[in-house]
């Protein structure tokens, strides 16, 4: 599938939306005008997303269920002349937050950015790096040969859990291969290669945000699956009466991964790879963990996969039947629990003691390329964590694909899956904070059937499965005993921005305007 071209709006927003994006679109293009002198010749864009559930669980190549939101970031292009030594000029709406750059594209080796300073347009580079890369891997050659002049602007708050950093590489990546005459952009290639782009700011991120971002389709949310391929299938709400609406709501504790990551994210990227390898000498697996696409190279998934495949001679288990896997992952969520006993977490030595490896070379390892910083590692509290996630994941889609036929029960189940993967969260993924908490106990109380923090939390977004005759009700209770309470004399914009009922949005897209 290729990335669609629109020709209008309408392509792009829902239909109430459309009168708001015109003005701003109006906006960007005269902004482009103004600051270069010339029209803009196409427009690439790629929303934000919310997760529905499945979190923390990408990479460890487990499937995940978000869908797009309408917030976006959007990059007016024009190629710069080709005699010239390609250079790119890009600056940013909101220009006292995200001052204008220049910088030259190197014509040979590494477009290089440095992931310790926290600058804006490093997101742009990742995704031009990624499309250096695979024009240069297709081509034999570097073939980012074209400069550009590029106006942004995005409308997913950032540090906000609605992944701005997804959307912002996946329209870069997106923008640079259309500047450079690559005009049918394959879905799956854009994904994939926003992915590992996106790893070169900092973070070792799974997949999640940018398949949402670049597959969705408006009015599905989508089934995304890592192993054995990136693939994905779109999901359909079921009609229920009351109507089921999705609402997120911000925390505005700002979740600022580059600070985090050492002893958050990145942490927990380790901490699962760990319990993988940890997990297949307890079980003295007679085969190496296969090589596969999670960011350190192997994962809990290619645990799961060898162990069936060792244990009970499963050969593929991509072929097994949707029970089948349940029934996997309720095996592996027992022996974890049995196998992995030490409440109190593992010492390196101890992880070292198991592998037979020195210290040095753990590290070497698996914290060279993100240094973590922790004295123990939650492998059994991550790695219940994930099976179980993993598992009410498919619960949920099996929800989606047979409801019960009364509507309420069906929203009663959802949200218990929801509200499950949030306790799960807070206790032994240690990704919450009491803010999101909060959030999540007041919209329950004021009718809310599932409430949760969606993408890496430690701040930023949740997300809340309510009826439609409720959600009133919980706005209303989040304003009073939230932000009003938090955020003394908080404007009604602000408001406005904090609680969104988000509608699946499309992914990414191109305009072309001359
Ligand atoms: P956020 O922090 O919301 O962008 C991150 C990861 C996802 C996924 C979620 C947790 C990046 C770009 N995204 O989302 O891949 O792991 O956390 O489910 O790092
Ligand atoms: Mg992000």
């Amino acid at each position: 599938m290729e990335v669609p071209t629109a020709t209008s709006l309408r392509d792009i927003y829902p239909e109430d939306a459309v009168p708001v994006q015109a003005k701003r679109w109006e906006r960007i293009l005269a902004k482009f005008k103004e600051t270069y002198g010339k029209p803009a010749e196409f427009v690439a864009r790629s929303p934000g997303r919310v997760n529905i559930i499945g979190e923390h669980i990408d990479y460890s190549l487990y499937e995940v269920l978000p869908m797009a939101i309408t917030a976006d970031f959007v990059m007016a292009v024009a190629v710069r002349p080709s005699d010239e030594k390609p250079r790119v000029r890009i600056a940013n709406v909101q220009s006292e937050k995200f001052p204008s750059r220049e910088f030259d594209i190197p014509t040979e080796g590494d477009i290089p950015i440095d992931a310790s300073e926290h600058e804006w347009t490093n997101y742009f580079k990742s995704g031009l790096r990624g499309v250096s890369e695979l024009l240069s891997n297709k081509q034999g050659k570097n073939f980012v040969s074209l400069g550009m002049d590029v106006m942004c602007d995005g409308t997913v708050p950032s540090g906000g859990g609605l992944s701005s950093s997804a959307s912002f590489t996946c329209t870069s990546a997106l923008a640079v291969l259309t500047a450079n005459g690559e005009t049918k952009v394959d879905k799956k290639e854009l994904c994939e290669l926003a992915i590992v782009s996106e790893r070169a700011v900092g973070v070792n991120s799974g997949g999640m945000d940018q398949a949402a971002s670049v597959f969705s389709l408006r009015g599905s949310a989508l089934y995304v699956t890592f192993k054995p391929t990136l693939d994905y299938t779109t999901i359909e709400f079921p009609s229920t009466d009351p109507e089921m609406t999705f609402v997120t709501a911000q925390s505005f504790v700002a979740a600022d991964k580059h600070v985090t990551a050492p002893v958050c994210y990145n942490l927990r990227v380790v901490e699962c790879t760990l319990a993988a390898v940890f997990l297949s000498k307890v079980f003295g697996l007679k085969n190496e963990l296969p090589k596969d696409s999670s960011p350190l190279g192997v994962s809990l998934r290619g645990f799961h996969d060898t162990y069936f495949e060792e244990k009970q001679g499963v050969a593929d288990n991509s072929k097994s039947s949707v029970t089948e896997f349940e029934d996997q992952l309720t095996k592996l969520i027992q022996l974890a629990g049995d196998y992995l006993p030490q409440e109190e977490g593992y010492l390196r030595s101890d992880i070292c003691a198991l592998l037979g490896v020195s210290e040095d070379e753990l590290d070497q390892r698996y914290m060279s390329k993100f240094p973590v910083r922790a004295e123990r590692f939650m492998l059994r509290q991550r790695t219940l964590h994930v099976f179980t996630e993993a598992l009410r994941v498919i619960k949920f889609r099996h929800l989606l694909s047979s409801p019960p036929s009364d509507g309420k029960e069906l929203i009663k189940s959802l949200g218990d899956l929801m509200n499950e993967t949030q306790t799960s969260c807070r206790d032994i993924y240690d990704c919450s904070c009491p803010e999101l908490d909060e959030l999540c106990d007041l919209a329950l109380s004021a009718g809310a059937a599932g409430s949760r923090l969606t993408g890496a939390g430690w701040g930023g977004c949740s997300v809340h499965l309510v009826p439609k005759d409720k959600v009133d009700a919980v706005k209303q209770a989040w304003e009073e005993k939230y932000y009003k309470k938090k955020f003394p004399g908080i404007t009604k914009e602000k408001l406005e921005e904090a609680v969104v009922v988000s509608k699946p949005g499309s992914g990414s897209i191109v305009l072309k305007i001359v």
